[in-house]
């Protein structure tokens, strides 16, 4: 493991990339400039560990924002790429591995009896939005501060993920009419929900169950439940957007672990084993409105496309319980590791977990909100990720962004990531 890192091969690679990709990336977070340095570009992965272009070795918990659970370049999901590949990269047409992942979908989440496939979370939220608006003729949805769905126009006021970090509000290009029919009410806070049931027939009330897009905030006893009774007063359906959740907090994602049931489930991350793809599902009398069995419209020339299919399956089937066990089990370790090394350097810090997800937030409590997470201390997150870069460790950079252990990680790298938070927090 490095001790500390040139970059000079990623330095000409960024300067290049930005005379060609705005901001030098494909996607804004990964810039790194919310921890005040440049983007790290990567030349290959295993395991828990990325390599960057310069031969620098991370152990990495970013792991593609999620979606591998299993850790990089696992050869089951290796190989099934590989014997997918040869069989052809996409048809435009159906083939059984779809239905064998709705199956093993539909086994996980008891909610979901049928689905669609989509390339991206983002249009699995959009569409999940439409087929809402369609079945309950209304078009107000009322989404969380600092929840992010993807960017889909109306759901951009307030998100967390990339703008919480660039610090956008609202996305300059995004009408106020793609937007003022979205009521945004503070995350944890019942009596908002009511007040927004109260004065609005919503079509959704959508959020991601565990939000993990400003941080880590689970929510607070009884929310999810509070959601549930109050869309089915109101008239709504309950969307839970499982992009992040699905599958890694448990196999039936936060739908399993607190007994509530969505009307519909945005899935993503996980689904597609680090291949694109996504989902949206529900009931079979929800799904069949979706066309060609009903007529609200979504398409996708790369829609349940075999590689990311195969990719998925062999996820999922290698997802058994005690894989659950043994990343809770990792998760807590690195929790609790995290918590000591802070209180021997005398940093508070507040650290929020749940199986296969966590974020240290530099504060005294825990963020219950968007506001709460907004109030952290930003600078020390940042400082913090540059002394675990420096000493081969690959934080999320921003303090907005979960980190995700995986079933790849050890207690060797373990032992080198609190080493690391060690020597990072006395720098602090
Ligand atoms: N939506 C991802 C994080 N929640 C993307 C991060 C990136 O910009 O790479």
């Amino acid at each position: 493991m490095s001790v500390s890192i040139t970059d000079t091969k990623s330095a000409e690679l960024y300067a290049r990339a930005l005379q060609r990709l705005p901001g030098g990336v494909n996607s804004p977070v990964r810039a790194m400039r919310a921890i005040g340095r440049d983007p790290i570009f990567i030349d290959r992965a295993e395991g828990a560990e990325i390599v960057d272009v310069d031969g620098n070795r991370y152990v990495d918990y970013v792991c593609s924002w999620g979606p591998l659970i299993h850790g990089h370049a696992h050869p089951e999901i290796v190989d099934a790429v590989i014997t997918a590949t040869r069989r052809g990269t996409s048809y435009g047409a159906p083939t059984a591995g779809e239905v064998d992942l709705a199956d093993e979908v539909a086994r996980r989440f008891p909610s979901v009896e049928m689905l669609r496939m989509t390339s991206s979370g983002t249009e699995a939220s959009m569409s999940a939005i439409r087929l809402a608006r369609a079945v309950t003729g209304r078009t107000t949805l009322l989404k969380f501060a600092g929840a992010y769905h993807g960017h889909v126009d109306g759901l951009l006021a307030q998100a967390g993920s990339g703008l919480a970090t660039a610090g956008i509000p609202a996305s300059p290009g995004v009408p106020e009419s793609a937007t003022h029919e979205t009521v945004i009410v503070p995350w944890n806070d019942g009596e908002a929900v009511a007040k927004a049931c109260a004065e609005h027939e919503l079509a959704a009330i959508l959020a991601e169950p565990y939000p993990a897009n400003m941080g880590l905030v689970p929510p607070v006893e009884g929310f999810l439940e509070l959601l549930r009774n109050k869309a089915d007063e109101n008239g709504a359906l309950l969307v839970f957007d499982e992009v992040i959740t699905g599958f890694r907090v448990a196999a039936g994602g936060v739908q399993e672990r607190a007994g509530v049931a969505a009307d519909l489930t945005v899935m993503g991350k996980v689904i597609g084993g680090g291949l694109p793809a996504a989902a949206y599902g529900g009931s079979r009398a929800l799904m069949d409105n979706i066309a060609p069995a009903g007529d609200v419209y979504q398409a996708g020339t790369l829609s349940g496309n075999p590689l990311a299919v195969a990719a998925g399956l062999a996820t999922l089937r290698m997802l058994d319980d005690a894989a659950y066990v043994r990343l809770s089990a990792t998760t807590e370790a690195l929790a609790s590791g995290l918590r000591d090394a802070a209180a021997g350097a005398g940093v508070p810090v507040a650290v929020t977990t749940v199986p296969g997800l966590l974020t240290i937030f530099f504060a005294e409590t825990a963020p219950r909100d968007y506001a709460g997470a907004q109030a952290c201390d930003h600078e020390a997150y940042a400082a913090f990720c540059r002394g675990l870069l420096a000493r081969g460790v690959y934080p999320p950079p921003s303090q907005y962004e979960a980190w995700f252990p995986s079933l790849a990680h050890t207690s060797e790298h373990l032992d080198l990531t609190l080493d690391a938070a060690h020597a990072a927090f006395a720098e602090l």
